[in-house]
């Protein structure tokens, strides 16, 4: 199949995975307020601490059991499940209500992302919380259940926020997979398990089946997606136009849509978190130039230059601090991380971190054609420009550093 004369992958070549985080804004509060783990939280759009106005974003799960579900009114949210500072009685279900806080989350989500990228190198991310993978250039379908399960794992290492995963051979199947067994989800459907995996479910659960198509369907005697897929095609066409076509392929487990990345990663990062929070500098400076090591291995392998360089330290209880220093010209010089990265460490000294985490941004994906400080300082410094800038890593006039304390200062496109 084509799509503008461009080539397509055969589906059944291509692993997709559908990343979905769970109940994401909650956990997102969770991760700063980890005494909320396990207990109701709803977060409220429009809604102000201790008011009943607004609705709701999302729920946790446990809230969900008490009925209170996504773009319901706070005020009957609160009907079915009271306000936790107002029950006294700590027997009776009560729920934690948090505003909308976006900047935050949308902080959280470039960490999950950043992950991704460091996984794939196809990403797309389609929301907030949401993005699609292909990995069919990294591994086989045999390898595609422990990858995915490593990779949940990772997301909540690095960004401390659950994920539930699905993967298929196309978009639509997976996206329906990572939604199969929420929260905390990993299902996997191999190329001959798809038509089976969605032939009982309810034609509502395919992509481009909303409630009034699926009660078209249902009057046309079709209520799932196995009745879907056997349906007569001309009769689908007839009825609800090419969208009947594409349904009728979606049922069946075709889609051909590839992933296509939005764009370059704008950094590339690695982060590791200590079991314990350490003050131990040695310790400390020793895994910060592991993960040094790590994100330059990436950037050679890649052929990236980078003009910035950046450390990320997380303090108890969960203080994001960032700190970088911008060359004037771009490099790929993985010596030069390491000593700017330990330059940049050296005013935590004696302080307890939990995590650490090394950055390079301001990328270009050029061939490289210097790639080490100094290639780049000979190539500044041409004869028509003795005295050309070069870049200033330990501080000079054309060096700018960078004290950030916001996490949202790592962006993707
Ligand atoms: P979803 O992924 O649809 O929901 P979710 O992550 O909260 O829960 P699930 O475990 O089912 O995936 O949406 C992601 C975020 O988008 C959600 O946390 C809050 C926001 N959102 C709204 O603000 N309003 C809405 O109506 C919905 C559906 C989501
Ligand atoms: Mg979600």
């Amino acid at each position: 199949m084509s799509d503008g004369g461009r080539p397509r992958v055969p589906s059944e070549e291509r692993i997709v995975l559908h990343v979905d985080m769970d109940c994401f804004y909650a956990s997102c509060e969770r991760r700063r307020e980890p005494e909320l783990q396990n207990k109701p939280v709803v977060v409220g759009m429009g809604y102000e601490a201790g008011e009943s106005h607004g609705a709701v974003a999302t729920a946790s799960y446990e809230a969900r059991e008490h009925d209170v579900e996504s773009a319901q009114a706070i005020s009957q949210a609160l009907e079915r499940l009271p306000r936790a500072e107002n029950t006294d009685d700590s027997a009776e279900p009560a729920g934690h209500y948090r505003p909308v806080d976006l900047a935050y989350y949308e902080s959280v989500s470039e960490e999950v992302k950043d992950v991704l990228h460091e996984v794939a190198d196809t990403v797309r991310a389609v929301s907030i919380d949401e993005a699609y993978l292909d990995v069919s250039d990294r591994l086989g379908w045999e390898g595609a259940p422990v990858f995915a399960r490593n990779l949940k794992a990772r997301i909540h290492e690095a960004a401390g926020v659950p994920a539930s995963i699905g993967v298929a051979p196309n978009m639509s199947t997976a996206k329906i997979a990572s939604d199969y067994d929420k929260p905390d989800g990993l299902v996997v459907v191999a190329p001959d398990e798809v038509r089976s995996f969605l032939a009982p479910l309810a034609t509502e659960t395919l992509h481009g089946v909303g409630p009034v198509t699926a009660r078209e369907l249902r009057s046309m005697g079709i209520e799932t997606a196995g009745e879907l897929a056997e349906a007569d095609r001309h009769r689908l066409v007839e009825r609800f136009g090419s969208r009947g076509g594409t349904v009728h392929d979606h049922a069946r487990g075709h889609d051909d849509r590839v992933v296509e990345p939005v764009g370059n990663p704008k950094s590339l990062s690695n982060e590791s978190a200590f079991t314990e929070a350490t003050d131990s500098f040695d310790h400390i400076r020793d895994r910060l130039v592991a993960l040094a090591e790590e994100v330059t291995t990436r950037t050679s392998q890649r052929s990236v230059l980078y003009k910035t360089i950046g450390i990320k330290v997380v303090t108890p209880p969960f203080d994001v601090h960032t700190r970088s220093r911008s060359l004037s010209g771009p490099v790929d010089d993985p010596p030069l991380v390491e000593r700017i990265a330990l330059d940049l460490i050296e005013e935590f000294e004696g302080r307890p971190i939990r995590k650490l985490g090394v950055r390079v941004s301001n990328l270009s994906f050029v061939e490289a054609d210097q790639s080490s400080l100094e290639d780049w300082e000979r190539s500044a410094a041409e004869p028509n420009d003795p005295g050309g800038a070069s870049p200033q890593p330990d501080g000079g006039p054309t060096t700018e550093n960078e004290c950030d304390r916001q996490a949202s200062v790592f962006e993707f496109l």
